[in-house]
């Protein structure tokens, strides 16, 4: 049977009511859904259920007056332990030891490369996960499956400190279930004395001269994302001819790629194996400590700029320990070593001015040139198969 034929039998069981929710997610992520197409598969089928942690519909965040907040619960005393999961060199290398010694807590971490990892591992139930740190959209289909905790603000104190441009996201419009962590853009890492020159264009990856020697990310959203904007399109775009114009453009770029990498090209472009790969800003700039002739620079045409945020998945076992964790992060003085560590901006304000090497706020000129990744809606679907076609191809 073709994988297309799977998806749809999958999301027919779905809707029937012959499998569960959990059924679905671990059947569509063995069938390669994207995250997007899951979640909004997810809403469709179960728009009848509307649970306290989903978000509200487009249009609706916050209006009304609607009924009293309930009070919120009470935590207990603190755990004596708290599992963190999160993307790999994310964290400076004293936070987990520094909060360890002040709250008596054992912290254990693990890492993953991409939110489609972290949610296949939290929706077994069995990973034990006090803390995660999805991206906008991965924290969309979190809450489609129930599977994260509210905050409870009260031990968050600090959470006074995010600045309001990174609150309300259309991900959460009430600030109930995440934490902002770090913010930053997409855009091409590259080695200045092996490229010899400024890569102003996405065009470089379709470069025949540098055959083997560049890599683009392993992720839909960032490289058909690059693509569009190449054409001077949307990263957002669902519209048919554009999804198949980037798609050509992706496959032009194909034979010349050696590979399909995201965080792990750090260490190729250290060693001058790649000449110029496509990364985030901060993973770049962790790379140029080791490797001072690396830069990073935004193609011309643009790219998109993205926030994670820290949420607690559902069932955790170490609450109080989480908000604390949650609270101790947002401290100016921690939230700056973090971000002086990851090379990433700081969605906490007063963290942000403290920072040794400032990452300033994007102003409205700089969004000029970049978007957020949006839900794609029904559009998605056309988005994954488009993805399975170039990975394919
Ligand atoms: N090394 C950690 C990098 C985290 C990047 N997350 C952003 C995903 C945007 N698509």
């Amino acid at each position: 049977m073709s994988q297309e034929k799977a998806r749809i039998q999958l999301v027919e069981a779905l809707r029937d009511g012959r499998i569960e929710r959990r059924e679905f997610l671990r059947g569509a992520l063995g069938l390669g859904m994207s995250v997007g197409t899951i979640g909004l598969v997810l809403q469709a089928c179960g728009s009848e259920e509307k649970p306290a942690d989903a978000p509200p519909p487009a249009g609706h965040e916050g209006t009304g007056p609607g009924p009293a907040p309930a009070p919120e619960p009470e935590l207990g005393p603190i755990e004596a332990d708290l599992h963190i999961y999160m993307w790999s060199d994310y964290i400076a290398e004293d936070t987990i030891p520094n909060f360890e010694k002040e709250f008596n807590v054992k912290v254990t971490l693990d890492t993953y490369e991409s939110n489609e990892e972290m949610i296949a591992k939290v929706q077994t139930g069995a990973a034990g996960y006090d803390l995660v740190c999805p991206s906008g959209y991965a924290v969309s289909v979190l809450r489609h499956l129930h599977l994260v905790e509210q905050l409870v603000k009260k031990h968050i104190p600090n959470y006074a400190n995010l600045a309001p441009l990174f609150l309300g996201s259309v991900f959460d419009p009430k600030n109930e279930v995440t934490v902002p962590w770090q913010w930053g853009v997409t855009g091409v890492a590259y080695r200045k004395d092996l490229l010899g020159k400024v890569p102003d264009s996405w065009a470089l990856f379709q470069d025949a001269a540098l055959k083997g020697k560049l890599t683009m990310m392993d992720d839909m959203r960032d490289n058909i994302g690059a693509w569009l904007r190449f054409l001077g399109k949307s990263v957002n775009s669902v519209d048919a001819a554009d999804l198949a114009a980037a798609k050509a453009e992706a496959l032009k770029a194909k034979p010349i790629l050696a590979s399909y990498v995201s965080a792990p090209v750090k260490a190729q472009l250290i060693a001058g194996d790649v000449f110029a790969a496509q990364l985030w800003n901060g993973d770049t700039m962790q790379a140029k400590v080791e490797k001072a002739e690396i830069e990073f620079a935004l193609p011309k045409e643009g790219s998109s700029i993205w926030c994670d945020s820290m949420c607690i998945p559902k069932g955790a076992k170490n609450l109080r320990a989480a908000h604390e964790f949650l609270n101790y992060i947002l401290r100016p003085e921690v939230g700056a070593k973090i971000s002086d560590f990851t090379g990433y901006g700081s969605p906490n304000l007063p963290a942000s001015e403290k920072m040794v090497n400032k990452v300033a706020y994007p102003t409205e000129a700089d969004m000029k040139n970049l978007e957020y990744n949006e839900d794609l809606g029904a559009g998605t679907a056309a988005w994954d198969q488009i993805w399975t076609e170039i990975k394919s191809g």
